[in-house]
């Protein structure tokens, strides 16, 4: 578990617990359920993603990958989302959000691990892809790829502002429809993806369903997924956990805006391409 051992003051001097997150990033919106669904006070640093502040040094001295989410518990340092919930759930057992049962337990690690394993090559690229987003410039690439470790997160963020090719956003699209099948399977005749009540499994989805919603994935063929994120809504924590940290603007708005500048960008490529070659 990527607990970090440091002797950093600063960081072993804090008390409680200190979440380090985003807004709309969805594996932050997991470890703000996870600490609503348990009843934990904890003290936001919100951490700019678009200003770079997540490799400013000071934040690499709580995770070395400059990633959100990171938690620090009395001066200890934890992170990756599906470590922090592990965490969380050693030391504050109740509720319990990871099934007693083993065999349970099993399945919710397995929506969870899926979950993690599709966020850069699925969701971000889809995210990124379709969005034609990008959280890094062109000048802060440099600098990135030398405090960042994980090559992949680089290759990742290059790509984003080189632009994705339609078959590797396809490709995304792809690998979260096979998802979103197999939870529509289980969620057709079930209220939560494992047991009878609410896990790190939900938990694991409801993020992606959230962001992937707002940026206009089309969800028509998953009604029961609809059904199941709608009724998780209802939940308090869900406000304090993820609504209140989302833009305020309405997810028709939103998408308006997201066809707005796909169409803008297109007939930028078609003058590009009937602009004379002298
Ligand atoms: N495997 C990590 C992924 C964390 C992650 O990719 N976080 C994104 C926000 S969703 C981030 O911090 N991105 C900043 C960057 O790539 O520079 C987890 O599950 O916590």
């Amino acid at each position: 578990m990527p607990v970090l051992s440091t002797n950093n003051p600063a960081i072993t001097s804090l008390r409680g617990i200190h979440v380090y997150h985003a807004g709309v990033s969805n594996c932050s919106m997991r470890v703000r359920l996870a600490l609503e669904e348990k009843g934990l006070d904890w003290v936001s640093h919100e951490i700019n993603l678009n200003t770079q502040e997540n490799i400013e040094p000071w934040f690499l001295a709580v995770n070395p990958k400059g990633l959100v989410p990171a938690i620090v518990h009395d001066g200890v340092p934890v992170t990756e989302s599906n470590d922090i919930l592990a965490y969380l759930e050693e030391q504050f057992p109740e509720p319990a959000l990871v099934p007693r049962d083993p065999a349970l337990a099993a399945q919710a690690k397995e929506w969870f691990d899926l979950a993690v394993s599709m966020h850069i090559k699925a969701i971000k690229t889809w995210v990124y892809g379709t969005t034609l987003g990008s959280s890094k410039k062109q000048s802060d690439m440099g600098h990135y790829a030398e405090v960042q470790p994980d090559k992949e997160l680089v290759t990742f963020h290059q790509k984003s502002l080189d632009g994705f090719s339609s078959a590797e956003v396809e490709a995304a699209r792809k690998m979260i429809a096979e998802a979103f099948d197999k939870m529509e399977l289980r969620l057709k005749d079930h209220a939560f993806l494992v047991g009878d009540s609410f896990s790190a499994a939900d938990i694991a989805w409801l993020p992606q369903y959230v962001v992937l919603g707002m940026i206009g994935f089309d969800f028509s063929p998953y009604p029961a997924i609809v059904e199941w994120a709608q009724r998780l809504e209802k939940r308090p924590t869900y406000k304090r956990a993820i609504r209140d940290w989302m833009p305020k603007v309405p997810n028709w708005l939103m998408h308006t805006m997201i066809k707005a500048k796909r169409a803008f960008a297109n007939l930028k490529n078609i003058f590009k391409i009937v602009r004379p070659q002298y």
